[in-house]
């Protein structure tokens, strides 16, 4: 992903129509089990890991994958226990930018200078 590098600013990526998944996956689903996707403002291994640890333990999660390079976050759900807003919600409080969420100020500052959303994707 080194032509990401190029990108004068990172906040440039955050607004893309892709936020919600059109495509439903081919893997067979626990009934009542939905899936969402949504950008965030994720630039390494750790923001993975501490996206994906802290959305698994929001209620009704099942579970949590995040593609770094696309800075993509897929969850699985239960939609009776939480939703869409409530996981964005989640991510923007630990410091990262969920869709058109702005990532919560105090939690942002306390993350690693290379969680940043300054930096590029690395
Ligand atoms: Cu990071």
């Amino acid at each position: 992903m080194k032509f990401l590098l190029a990108l004068p600013l990172f906040g440039l990526l955050h607004f893309s129509p892709s936020a919600q998944a059109q495509t439903a996956p081919t893997t067979a689903k626990a009934p009542g089990t939905t899936t969402v996707q949504f950008k965030t403002s994720a630039v390494c291994d750790m923001c993975k890991s501490r996206i994906e640890k802290s959305l698994a333990y929001e209620k009704g999660v099942q579970s949590a994958v995040l593609d770094v390079p696309t800075q993509i976050v897929t969850v699985t759900y239960k939609a009776d226990k939480t939703s869409p807003e409530a996981l964005r919600t989640a991510v923007q409080k630990i410091g990262y930018d969920a869709d058109k969420l702005t990532a919560d100020a105090r939690a942002y500052n306390r993350l690693p200078d290379c969680c940043k959303k300054t930096n590029a994707v690395h």
